[in-house]
């Protein structure tokens, strides 16, 4: 794994080739630092192909105000199809060129889920990744298919319905590589970002990274960094790799495979406002959703890992 310092280094060196300094992103704001680990990563090799999502308005006013490296807005529901026509065309052009979607949960799990089947299915040299702020953020925290039982939103009160899980949605397309990240695990998110882009060019790729969003989860930002290794320890967001449909669980996941290492669901819960009036038969929803995953995850863990 790139140890911190490495990755400063690189980050710095690199004079945010991705994301820049005192762009529109709010304080604290998860999604804006996993692009700039995502872009570092990919060093100057991703051209990005952005549906309208919060991305689109950190990308700021013009050329190169808040993102550094080429990008092209589509409409919501188009962007793997888009990113197909653009991929093809570098693969003529300029075989270096790595093409990435770049897309909210609003714009994956929902709206743009039929275009990513066809992508996926169709294996195209693309990475896409969904950066799972967990509601329509941008225009006004509506509750998207991934917005978790319990969490209020504009549109819901706190709903029983499970997350959709578009990484374990990938998975069954049989998906090269598949993994999920979050934005407070940044060494991890960087060294998945390289592994997609090197060891796996020429599939399709789908990394999922959970990026918390303080306005929109109603939590002060000096709580995210606590709050996002909650999320892993309590197993609400576990961290792995599906290579070729097997799971591998990273290190930072491994420890909570037993549920008695687990914290307790309220240290996750605690700091955010959107789930202050939770009641005991959301939070229940909310443990049952998270059992399912971990099943999952069992049922196609590699034989090495067991
Ligand atoms: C077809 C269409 N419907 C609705 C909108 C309005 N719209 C713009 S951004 C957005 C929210 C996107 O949510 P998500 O994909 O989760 O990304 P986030 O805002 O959370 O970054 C919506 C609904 C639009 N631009 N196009
Ligand atoms: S609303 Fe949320 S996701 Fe959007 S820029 Fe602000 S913190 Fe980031």
């Amino acid at each position: 794994m790139v140890k911190l310092a490495e990755l400063v280094e690189i980050e710095e060196k690199q004079g945010y080739v991705g994301i820049k300094k005192g762009n529109l992103a709010c304080s604290g704001c998860g999604l804006n630092l996993a692009l700039r680990h995502a872009l570092a990563a990919l060093e100057n090799h991703a051209v990005l192909v952005v549906p309208a999502c919060c991305t689109s308005v950190i990308q700021g006013f013009g050329v190169g105000y808040g993102i550094n490296a080429p990008v092209f807005n589509c409409a919501f529901a188009a962007a793997p199809a888009v990113a197909t026509g653009i991929a093809n065309m570098y693969k003529r052009t300029d075989p270096d060129v790595q093409v990435v979607v770049w897309a909210g949960d609003g714009g994956t799990a929902d709206i743009g889920m039929a275009s990513l089947s066809g992508a996926a299915e169709r294996d195209e040299d693309i990475i896409y990744v969904m950066y799972n702020n967990e509601a329509y953020q941008n225009t006004g925290v509506q509750k998207s298919g991934a917005t978790p039982p319990g969490a209020k939103t504009t549109t819901s009160s706190g709903e029983y319905r499970p997350r959709k899980s578009v990484a374990r949605i990938m998975m069954a397309h049989g998906v090269k590589y598949v993994a999920t990240a979050s934005s407070f695990y940044p060494q991890d998110l960087y060294d998945k970002m390289r592994r997609a882009w090197k060891d796996h060019k020429g599939h399709f790729r789908f990394i999922e990274i959970w990026s918390p969003c303080p306005p929109g989860w109603n939590v002060d930002p000096i709580d995210i960094p606590e709050m996002s290794k909650m999320a892993v320890q309590t197993g609400y967001w576990p961290l792995f790799e599906a290579i070729d449909g097997k799971i591998y669980l990273s290190k930072q996941s491994k420890r909570f495979r037993d549920p008695a290492n687990r914290k307790p669901i309220e240290e996750f819960l605690k700091p955010q406002g959107r789930f202050k009036s939770i009641d005991e038969s959301h939070k229940q929803a909310l443990m049952k959703d998270i059992e399912r995953y971990w099943d999952w995850i069992e049922r196609f863990l590699a034989e090495e890992e067991k």
